[in-house]
């Protein structure tokens, strides 16, 4: 054997990257949305348990989804060194293995809907430049093996060959990101649009508890959190949109973008919560939207007296099942342009998305919405639905502590306290805190021009040095006192009472 340890392993690994940057780049060049690693990504998010999911994203937050791909790419190179090794000994069964990653990659791009052919194109053309490439390095191995030992220019050979084989991917990656400017492209479209009857965000002053540490009562935008199922996000230049209304309706609708906004505008502050908010989590934001009413278009299509439901699907193909009653109830529902006086952010949902004030994110708030069907609840099976996430979830009634934070130290004796409450649509009518176990006592709370929003709240409480913990309850403005039993997120929200445990320290 004149071969080094590994060369084989190397041979496959080598391989596998230049099958990879080729696909990638092809991806990227077609401007197909996904490349194939991505798609897989999004496969195993798609048949992951609902509750796994949850825990990720918990655990690692906005990192979840880097962390998944980064995954897949260290399990890639064990499986592309792993073929390398094999194809020394019996050159199909690497090609068998390969082929099965392969058709990995075709299953996952199979089911995000597959208009055209090419969507496959970037796999083949992956899977062939990884037979080429190997073929061509273990062709160099073989030699290497075959000469005498004071010969080395088949070791070379191969060494060689495995630089230029890399230094090319890593080209070929490059020239993909180039080309895949899409993303840019529709960001700057974004930033030039100008929508007329969008107003800048005002917040009126009594909305504001004036407490230092408080959340700010309009979230702004690069703290308003995240929630989505797709990796590479939906980019949507506004003239590719449309908006088709179908189902139990009198008269189909297909609107452009143009058509949307030329309607009259409506515009609200609305809080957004996530029913994964856990107790005194942050998915949870409030922002000035415009839009067109929801409910006047649906009036338009002609609701047939049979429907119950709304099937929101995304471009990106997530899906979501709305109470039709809650939509029409006159309420703020609508199809939203803007949020906070620009153009949607691309990762909020650009060009257009759904906003429904009183109902969770995930049965309520599609983003990159493209189709709605009227339809009936027992016709269809939304994508958290199927994950074992309720049908229906209104916000629940809840509050957070955000000052003082947990394990801070603070001087005994009167102690600043505030955070924020909400249970959208309905509103908030006060707010109790405790300490240390203690009675419940009122405190303030701002007074936001609509019942749509979440509520700041301030007080102060009166405590010796020592270790103490504060709690907090709201109270809605129909009379429910928030509970502290505590339910898991799953299937449709928690409950229970947030506290933090801070030190009073001799003043
Ligand atoms: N297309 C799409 N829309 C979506 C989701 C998604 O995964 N895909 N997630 C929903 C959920 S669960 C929530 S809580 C809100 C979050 O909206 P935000 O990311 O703008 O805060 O979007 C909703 N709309
Ligand atoms: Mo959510």
């Amino acid at each position: 054997m004149r071969t080094f340890r590994g060369a084989w392993s190397l041979a496959g690994l080598v391989a596998g990257g230049a099958g990879l940057a080729t696909s990638y780049a092809v991806a990227n060049v077609l401007a197909i949305r996904d490349s194939p690693v991505v798609a897989v990504a999004e496969l195993l998010i798609r048949v992951t348990p609902g509750a796994l999911v949850e825990w990720a994203i918990g655990t690692f937050g906005d990192q979840d989804k880097p962390l998944l791909v980064g995954g897949i790419f260290v399990f890639l190179a064990l499986v592309f060194a792993w073929a390398g090794r094999i194809a020394a000994r019996v050159w199909w069964l690497a090609v068998l293995l390969l082929g099965t990653l392969a058709a990995v990659a075709v299953a996952a791009v199979a089911i995000q809907e597959a208009p055209s052919p090419v969507v496959y194109l970037p796999i083949a053309v992956g899977f062939v430049t990884w037979v080429l490439v190997l073929g061509l390095l273990t062709d160099r191995l073989r030699a290497a093996e075959r000469a005498e030992p004071e010969v080395s220019t088949g070791r070379r050979g191969f060494l060689i060959g495995a630089a230029a084989v890399a230094v090319i991917s890593v080209g070929l990656g490059a020239l993909g990101r180039i080309f895949g400017g899409g993303r840019r492209k529709v960001e700057a479209s974004r930033r030039l649009l100008r929508i007329t009857g969008v107003t800048e965000p005002r917040v009126p002053l009594e909305a504001r508890i004036g407490l230092a540490g408080v959340s700010p009562w309009a979230t702004p935008d690069e703290e308003f959190y995240l929630i989505h199922t797709a990796i590479a996000l939906p980019t949507i230049e506004p003239e590719d949109w449309r908006l088709r209304i179908h189902g139990l309706v009198d008269r189909e609708v297909t609107l452009s973008y143009q058509d949307l906004i030329a309607r009259e505008r409506t515009e609200a502050w609305v809080t957004l919560n996530c029913v994964s908010n856990t107790i005194g989590g942050d998915l949870i934001g409030n922002a000035w939207w415009s839009g067109v009413s929801l409910a006047d278009l649906l009036d338009e299509a002609g609701v047939s007296a049979d429907a119950d439901a709304l099937l929101q699907t995304s471009d990106d193909g997530w899906t979501c099942g709305t109470p039709l009653s809650v939509v029409m109830d006159g309420r703020e529902a609508m199809l939203a342009v803007a949020m906070n006086g620009r153009p949607l952010p691309i990762e909020h949902g650009f060009p257009v998305r759904t906003l429904v004030p009183g109902l969770y994110g995930f049965v309520s708030a599609t983003k990159w919405v493209v189709d709605i069907e009227v339809t009936r609840f027992d016709r269809f099976e939304a994508y958290w639905t199927g994950k074992g996430w309720a049908e229906q979830a209104p916000v629940r009634l809840g509050s957070r502590v955000d000052v003082p934070r947990s394990g801070q130290e603070v001087p005994a004796g009167e102690v600043p306290v505030g955070g924020v409450a909400w249970q959208q649509h309905v509103g908030i009518d006060g707010v109790e805190v405790s300490v240390d176990g203690g009675d419940w006592q009122s405190v303030d709370i701002a007074a936001p021009p609509t019942v749509d929003t979440w509520v700041q709240w301030a007080g102060t409480v009166s405590v010796e040095p020592g270790d103490h913990l504060l709690r907090v309850r709201a109270i809605g403005a129909d009379g429910q006192v928030q509970t502290g039993v505590e339910r898991d997120p799953v299937p449709d929200g928690v409950t229970g009472w947030h506290d933090v445990e801070f030190t009073a320290t001799e003043s």
